[in-house]
């Protein structure tokens, strides 16, 4: 079943005459491409049994006919958003229409509300929410691909990250590779070493490396809008005091999960394999974060491995699988995997080396 047949079905179950996406300047890229396939940074879209409608400007007009098999509404210079879509609600007898209260702000809703004065909105946030975290097998695909492009990418940095280079040189040679290959990187690549790995979403500084740092990567791919992200800790020189010990916590931590993780099992309870592995070990007050969460076309979307997802996990679910230990001062490791959830267990798409290298 495609996507707007399944969209148009669950209007259907909640008695709603439309759904309205909304996205200016990037806000929603990810909601409006995949329902109806336009990665402009700006458009309505209205999905409805009576048609699919996107309106942009003219910035867009040929790229989203070219994208999109809506039915493209021009907003012309002048003209307001809102009341092109007030006139397709009412135009097409649209009376209950479904929004997302949290992909719009409360100015902009007011005016949507303003503008189509006879309309009822109704809050309807996990219709499209649900769809995109069960993902079909080209989305797996997809995924796959972004994975692969920033495993070579990470493979072929190796040689930098040594003694002398800057966390910044790092960056932008991961990024530079991730690049050549056809990607972008998904989101601000993070590498903090020595003490600064303890930094659990640290921007890379001019700190150079030394021998005996930990360096923490964190980082993805984005390809054909899909997203990787993958976090490895390496040594450079040999791992001193308890950082290897540390490390083998966390590495047994993330397998323990990976072990764990299938269909049904509850979000929280991933978490919580992870989480009493690192408490009997002694760490538990430094791993503050969630175990994982969705990823697809953004690099944080549902469902999460967290301690607030008391739902079970579902076959076709993304996820990624990072527990964390973080001393302050001293320093950091993290391990990540992004897996899909299955039936009997998890396809992991992550294969780069988890135990620890010492480069
Ligand atoms: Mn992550």
């Amino acid at each position: 079943m495609d996507i707007i047949e399944a969209l148009q079905r669950r209007l259907q179950e909640e008695s709603l005459d439309a759904m309205l996406l909304y996205n200016f300047e990037s806000s929603n890229r990810s909601g409006i491409a995949y329902v109806s396939g336009f990665s402009g940074s700006f458009a309505v879209a209205i999905v409805s049994h009576k048609g699919n409608f996107l309106i942009t400007d003219s910035r867009y007009y040929t790229q989203a006919a070219q994208e999109s098999t809506f039915q493209l509404v021009k907003l012309e210079s002048g003209e307001k958003v809102e009341d092109l879509a007030a006139e397709i609600f009412s135009h097409h007898g649209m009376k209950k229409v479904g929004f997302e209260s949290d992909k719009i702000t409360h100015a902009r809703f007011l005016s949507f509300s303003r503008a189509a004065g006879d309309v009822d909105f109704v809050e309807s946030n996990s219709l499209v929410t649900d769809l995109r975290a069960v993902k079909s097998a080209e989305e797996i695909e997809r995924i796959k691909e972004a994975v692969r492009i920033a495993e070579e990418s990470l493979t072929e940095t190796l040689n930098v990250i040594k003694a002398g280079k800057s966390e910044v040189e790092i960056a932008a040679a991961l990024e530079y590779e991730i690049r050549k290959r056809g990607g972008i990187a998904a989101f601000s690549t993070i590498v903090v070493s020595g003490e600064r790995s303890a930094l659990v979403h640290g921007t890379p500084s001019e700190r150079k490396i030394r021998e005996g740092d930990f360096v923490l990567i964190d980082f993805g791919a984005k390809y054909l809008e899909y997203c990787s992200d993958i976090t490895r800790t390496f040594c450079v020189g040999s791992p001193g005091g308890k950082m290897a010990e540390v490390y083998e916590v966390v590495y047994r931590a993330q397998k323990n999960a990976r072990q764990s993780a299938q269909a049904g099992v509850i979000g929280k309870d991933l978490h919580h394999v992870a989480q009493s592995v690192i408490e009997e070990a002694g760490y538990g007050e430094y791993f503050g974060h969630g175990l994982g969460h969705g990823l697809g076309m953004d690099v944080h979307e549902a469902p999460g491995a967290s301690p607030t997802n008391d739902k079970p996990l579902k076959e076709g679910n993304v996820i990624t699988i990072e527990p964390g230990i973080y001393i302050p001062g001293e320093f950091g490791v993290r391990i990540e995997d992004d897996v899909v959830i299955r039936e009997n267990g998890i396809e992991v798409l992550t294969s780069f080396e988890r135990e620890l290298m010492v480069l």
